[in-house]
């Protein structure tokens, strides 16, 4: 592995532990949306923005982002992105690792005065989790103008709306229009992240170029029956809104379980109000997690499972709230950026594998918008959203010499401005 990468991979990884060591949990990496951990955590990234010589700024929604222009004023824009906010008790990588490659390029650019045949912009999304506000991809979707302003009544589970969380950390929501990168201004994104799966791994193959990223549904419910006395209400008299929870979280498990390939069901989050080992549960709220690659086979699982959830509730006298918070296709990646990658990747000696992601991210609404496409780089044993996660440093510095290749493809190969 030439040195050069090999200390480019160090310098990130060195930036990667500071980013980690900063948590609004002090057991673990936890920076959710318009914290003040995640506000620190942005202020030392534009300081190493800003450290390199870049110009930044955060818009309206809290994405931190940068540009290098190139010398002709009207060229289209090719975007280099990842999230900076993270999931509770997360890894240190997902997100972040994206961001710092993109810097890497861009001092690689500035430190050689390269002659840019587009602008080049960085973006650190501010909430592409979407934990706090339980709808994902909301940095992304104000950059590509596909931002919902009803989404600013959103409120958190203190009742805080994503309109007062901007205000708070001195975001201006009336700029989210303007913040957009016009369509026509695109010329392409291109997303590095963690594979969050074990292929790579297995397979020890360094990195690997996304064809398609899979379509998610997420769903808040709400049980509600009858709490009572533990003691005294026989067992056929009961409406048990965690029992009628609990079948349905296996129920969910096992209908991904049995009905084919990639689909994926996950219940991630469950909740008993007024909890106590006397009582019988009354309210429980949980969330749906489906995801597919396969568009009618998600829209088929996600009627399945909200009709049977509507027929358990009724068997069981328990009243059913079922509200869909989130709804996104499937995309394909893009065909002529797929094939500059693979192109790099052969380049630098490594086969090209293909993959499809089941994890979400934001090229998917950018792929309405513009020519988007992904590079995984291992991680070890796959794992992810959990402390766990880590990268080797000869795969990170593999993945930055193929990026490398990929931007100088990209500036040569005279992509339309
Ligand atoms: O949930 C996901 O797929 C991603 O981590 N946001
Ligand atoms: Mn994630
Ligand atoms: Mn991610």
């Amino acid at each position: 592995m030439q040195h050069e990468y090999l200390a480019r991979a160090e310098r990130i990884m060195q930036r990667i532990q500071q980013l980690a060591a900063i948590s609004e949990d002090p057991d673990g990496v936890t920076r959710t949306f318009g914290t003040p951990a995640f506000l620190e955590g942005r202020d030392l990234v534009q300081h190493w923005l800003e450290a390199a010589g870049l110009v930044t700024r955060v818009d309206g929604i809290g994405n931190l982002r940068a540009r290098l222009e190139s010398h002709n004023p009207g060229a289209k824009t090719f975007v280099l992105a990842s999230h900076i906010d993270t999931v509770v008790n997360a890894g240190k990588f997902d997100g972040p690792l994206g961001v710092l490659m993109g810097l890497d390029l861009l001092e690689q650019l500035i430190a050689r005065q390269a002659d840019l045949p587009f602008h080049i912009e960085l973006i650190a999304f501010s909430d592409e989790e979407g934990v706090r506000f339980h709808t994902t991809y909301l940095g992304s979707e104000v950059v590509t103008g596909s931002f919902n302003d009803a989404l600013l009544a959103r409120t958190d589970a203190a009742g805080v709306t994503l309109a007062d969380a901007l205000v708070a950390m001195g975001a201006d929501a009336s700029q989210l229009a303007a913040d957009a990168i016009p369509a026509a201004e695109w010329l392409g994104y291109f997303e590095m992240h963690i594979e969050q799966g074990p292929v790579l791994w297995e397979r020890n193959v360094p990195v690997a170029l996304v064809t398609a990223i899979a379509g998610q549904q997420r769903v808040e419910l709400v049980f509600r029956g009858m709490a009572g006395h533990a003691g005294t209400v026989p067992m056929n008299m009961r409406q048990d809104a965690l029992c009628a929870a609990a079948e349905f979280v296996l129920t969910a498990e096992q209908f991904a379980r049995t009905h084919g390939q990639g689909l994926v069901a996950t219940v991630g989050k469950l909740a008993i109000s007024h909890s106590a080992s006397n009582v019988i549960p009354g309210e429980v709220t949980c969330t749906l997690d489906l995801r597919s690659p396969n568009e009618a086979q998600l829209a088929d699982a996600y009627r399945a499972l909200s009709s049977f959830a509507e027929d358990l509730a009724a068997q069981r006298h328990v009243a059913l709230e079922w509200k869909q918070v989130q709804q996104t296709a499937p995309v394909a990646c893009d065909a002529g950026l797929n094939s500059l990658l693979s192109q790099a990747i052969a380049e630098c000696g490594h086969e090209a594998i293909e993959l499809v992601s089941g994890a979400g991210h934001d090229a998917v609404p950018v792929s309405a918008v513009a020519p988007a496409t992904m590079m995984f780089i291992s991680c070890y044993k796959g794992i992810s959203h959990n402390p766990l996660e880590d990268v080797e440093v000869a795969d990170l510095a593999a993945a930055i010499a193929v990026a490398d290749q990929f931007m100088h493809l990209l500036r040569t190969q005279n992509p339309t401005r």
